[in-house]
């Protein structure tokens, strides 16, 4: 599990957004430990220890930390198969991370879920999926079972841009705004559905446009900040609550490797490389630390969680290595298809 972060030396007050400087180096570290996690897995993929196929988020990171930073405790999240970044946002637990993607016993579906599939329902990661668009209806089924037992807490459903061109979100959406759920949607939109681009996908001019005649409340931004992330989320959930709206939050990132895989795919073609420039601006750790800067949380501070969070990484990877694989009787148990 996470050490125990120790306070930083800032003493300068909060940001506008409410986050000091102990939250920030909190929300950094969170932020560095996906990042540098899936940098793990990258290094580690090529031994083929690891049996499951990877889509990592490296770029993506902001938007589970921020998401998951600015929603009430007790929220319940849907997510995909890129989801390691929900997992780690919402459990920062690399022991069972690793073993389930080393395929043990010690992972949380006892390694037969793999990378697609991980699950945290103790912290509220209710479930993800591998098939495009599956778990946005599951989310408005839990956000409707919520209403119906008159339990207050917010479901969130996290999917990719594609998921939009699946006939079931239209029909969730529906729904959820017919019905005035309690559900946050939240889109992260990289312009991707593996190597197609939106323009060659679909009719209309943008998603959140695509959204206008819905009673639901919308924001879009940039996703590669986490402020601009949590700014974003805490104004649509308050207008949310006000409206008594379901919400839907487009944010934008760039994808920095394949689809699946840990490798950069820059020469096959179908995008081009970004500038050092770009990369710069959409990286969430990098324009983090711009913020961190403007709070006066410096170097060593940064350091030494990045020393922290690599030594847990790195203790997680030795301990799902030497876990044993779940025996022959799991064989059967927890399958229902
Ligand atoms: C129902 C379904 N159709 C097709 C696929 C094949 N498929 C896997 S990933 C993907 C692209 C999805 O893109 P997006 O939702 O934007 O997510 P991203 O990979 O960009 O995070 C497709 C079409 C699938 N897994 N499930
Ligand atoms: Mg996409």
């Amino acid at each position: 599990m996470l050490p125990k972060a120790s306070a930083p030396t800032s003493t300068r007050n909060e940001t506008p957004l409410g986050v000091g400087p102990a939250q920030a180096l909190g929300l950094y570290r969170k932020l560095l430990l996906i990042r540098l996690a899936e940098e793990r897995i990258r290094q580690e993929y090529f031994k083929d220890e690891m049996k499951t196929p990877v889509h990592l988020g490296i770029g993506e990171e902001a938007i589970p930390v921020g998401v998951c930073h600015a929603v009430p405790e007790g929220s319940a999240c849907f997510g995909t198969y890129r989801n390691h970044s929900l997992f780690l946002a919402m459990t920062q637990d690399t022991d069972r991370f690793f073993g389930e993607l080393y395929g043990k016993s010690t992972g949380p579906a006892k390694g037969k879920a793999g990378s697609m599939h991980l699950t945290a329902p103790e912290a509220g990661l209710m479930a993800t999926s591998a098939v495009v668009g599956t778990t946005i209806p599951l989310a408005v089924g839990a956000a409707l079972a919520r209403a119906y037992r008159k339990e207050p807490a917010l479901t969130v459903s996290f999917f990719g841009d594609g998921a939009v061109e699946e006939g079931v979100f239209w029909e969730s959406l529906n729904f959820a705004c017919l019905k005035r759920l309690k559900i946050l949607f939240v889109c992260e939109d990289n312009g991707l559905a593996i190597h197609t681009p939106a323009a060659s996908r679909v009719g209309f001019r943008s998603i959140p446009e695509a959204l206008g005649g819905f009673r639901a409340q919308v924001a879009s931004g940039d996703g590669s900040s986490l402020t601009t992330v949590i700014e974003l989320a805490r104004g649509l959930m308050s207008r949310m609550e006000e409206e008594s709206q379901p919400g839907f939050l487009h944010l934008t990132y760039f994808r920095f490797l394949e689809h699946v895989g840990p490798l950069e795919d820059f020469d096959k073609g179908y995008r081009r490389k970004p500038t050092p420039e770009e990369m710069e601006r959409w990286d969430p750790v990098s324009r983090f630390e711009k913020d961190l800067d403007d709070l006066g949380v410096g170097g060593e501070d940064r350091q030494r969680v990045r020393q922290e969070v690599l030594a847990q990484i790195d203790r997680s990877v030795r301990l799902a290595q030497a876990a044993p694989y779940p025996g022959v009787e799991e064989l059967h148990t927890d399958v229902w298809a």
